[in-house]
């Protein structure tokens, strides 16, 4: 595990803002571990578990899974990650995410990137997606974009205050998108 303290990113945004899309590329780019809460509690769903059941029913109604659960699994995958340049991608979700984050793991990010995108547009890359999760059907859909907007404000406003926001218009393809990131992370001294 790494001996320097993490440099850890929170990437934030709707579901199908670009999250995991661009987290791709400033991984490539830019040499960052990316860590999904969302692959991560997909990965727990599909092994054989105390908590299996509970996540799978969670994650189909859109609802947030308990923050202790997620906390750990990113914990542990910082913990064993070689690389000191974190993204956490699709965690903090809610407020009480975030506390437990800070009080289990004990740091706070030096960095939120917050994708901003149409909810039309969110929908329909959503479900034009394709690869089977169940999540993605209209109804989940529906379920998540609410728990998303009344949730996630209070997170980027904690973050805002702290000057740690960098808000991104994610309309546009993938690459033009990035083209904005990519200042963001060239400028950065790690
Ligand atoms: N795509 C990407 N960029 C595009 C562009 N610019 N133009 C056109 N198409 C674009 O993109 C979505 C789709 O759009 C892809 O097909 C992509 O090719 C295309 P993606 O990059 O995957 O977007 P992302 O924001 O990552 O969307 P995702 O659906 O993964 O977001 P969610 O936040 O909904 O999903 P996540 O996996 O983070 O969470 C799933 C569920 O897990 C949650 O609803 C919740 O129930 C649970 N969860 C928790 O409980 N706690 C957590 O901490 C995390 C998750
Ligand atoms: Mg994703």
């Amino acid at each position: 595990s790494n001996q320097r303290s993490p440099f850890i990113t929170f990437v934030l945004g709707g579901p199908g803002s670009g999250k995991g899309t661009q987290c791709v590329k400033i991984a490539e780019t830019f040499g960052f571990a990316h860590l999904s809460a969302g692959d991560l509690l997909r990965k727990e769903m599909s092994s054989d578990n105390e908590n299996r059941a509970m996540i799978w029913d969670i994650i189909k109604e859109g609802k947030i899974v308990p923050s202790e659960i997620t906390v750990n699994l990113i914990r542990r995958a910082i913990e064993s990650s070689k690389n000191h340049k974190i993204l956490i991608d699709g965690f903090p979700r809610s407020d009480e995410n975030r506390i437990a984050f800070e009080r289990i793991v004990g740091v706070e990010p030096d960095l939120v990137l917050f994708f901003d995108c149409p909810e039309e547009e969110m929908v329909k890359r959503v479900l034009n997606r394709n690869q089977g999760r169940i999540d993605d059907n209209i109804e989940t859909i529906k379920k998540r974009l609410k728990v998303f907007e009344k949730l996630n404000l209070p997170v980027i406003n904690h973050y805002s205050a702290k000057g740690k926001v960098y808000k991104i218009n994610a309309e546009g393809t993938a690459d033009e998108i990035f083209e904005k990131v990519r200042p963001l992370f060239a400028s950065l001294s790690i």
